[in-house]
């Protein structure tokens, strides 16, 4: 039986019932991730993406208490524009927002989640939350990697930024049995860049190897998802030190503030836009669509495995 709160589209569960491809999307990076209206923008045409790349999207929120595997175009729209005011949702708000018949914006927790009470099992998103720098005092630590834990689902991002420790990241990542693969290439990409002086556990270099592995996951009865890291297109990568110099001023300016919880990624991911302008996002938005063709890929190679 379906959990009696999920709704899922149509479009979605034929795609689901005839084994075809399906790819899920988060609904936090359309409110909170980027500005009206490139977020509508963009969360359409990464759509489109999917699609042309053989794949059914299903972008995944809470609307009234409902958990939704795929959005409406006027559902995003509502989502994008609503921007902030959407509850930013992680695994411990669901029970409340659902009781009480309000709006969530997914983070890659819930997303996870959700795309796993329907079925999904491959899900494109830009970057993964993880643990935070000075996290031994603060214990900042996403839900996102406790759910990559737990939940086998398979999350195709852009690594991590450097708002982030990316070595303990890493660490607990190793710790909680989650495999963190790069595509064609060794190292950890880092969002906005390519680079970030870590290593994956496995380069794998086609969709129809990471599908293999991912089935072979779930057929062992492994619990937990698998991230799949894919760097940003070197024509949209960033100047390293730029991108760093920026980050380095939010984490401080977040410090001196004394920002915490869950308003800390938001305002880290603010500030770094405020501060790197209109390159950045450019950059965020194109790193999101090779992100959308790689998990598409995936998803057909492993329905046809
Ligand atoms: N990192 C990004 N962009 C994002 C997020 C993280 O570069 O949009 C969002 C995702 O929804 C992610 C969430 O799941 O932030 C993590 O928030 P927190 O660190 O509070 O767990
Ligand atoms: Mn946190």
């Amino acid at each position: 039986m379906l959990n009696k709160y999920l709704d899922i589209k149509p479009e979605v569960a034929e795609a689901l019932a005839a084994g075809k491809p399906v790819v899920a999307l988060e609904s936090t990076i359309i409110s909170h991730g980027m500005p009206y209206p490139q977020n509508v923008e963009t969360a359409l045409a990464v759509e489109k993406i999917i699609r042309e790349n053989g794949a059914v999207p299903a972008t995944i929120a809470i609307i009234g208490g409902r958990l939704k595997a795929g959005l409406t175009p006027e559902e995003i729209e509502y989502f994008g524009k609503k921007g902030l005011e959407i509850t930013k949702a992680s695994r411990r708000d669901l029970a409340v927002l659902c009781a009480r018949g309000e709006d969530g914006a997914t983070t890659v927790t819930t997303t996870m989640m959700i795309a796993h009470m329907a079925g999904i099992k491959v899900f494109a998103t830009g970057g993964i939350g993880g643990v935070h720098r000075g996290a031994e005092t603060t214990m900042d630590i996403s839900a996102d990697l406790e759910e990559l834990a737990q939940t086998p689902v398979m999350v195709v991002c852009a690594g991590a930024k450097s708002i982030l420790d990316l070595g303990l990241t890493l660490e607990y990542l190793e710790t909680h049995g989650v495999p963190v693969i790069g595509y064609g290439t060794k190292e950890l990409p880092a969002f906005f860049t390519r680079k970030s002086g870590f290593s994956v556990d496995y380069r794998m270099d086609t969709p129809e190897e990471i599908a293999a592995a991912f089935k072979t996951q779930n057929e062992l009865g492994l619990r937990g998802g698998m991230l799949v890291t894919n760097p940003i297109p070197e024509e949209y990568s960033m100047d390293a030190d730029f991108i760093n110099n920026a980050i380095a001023d939010a984490v401080k300016e977040a410090a001196e503030k004394g920002i915490q919880g869950k308003e800390t990624t938001p305002f880290l991911l603010a500030k770094i836009k405020e501060l790197t302008g209109g390159n950045s996002l450019d950059s965020n938005i194109q790193l999101v669509f090779n992100n959308a063709r790689l998990a598409a890929k995936t998803a057909a190679a492993y329905c046809n495995n």
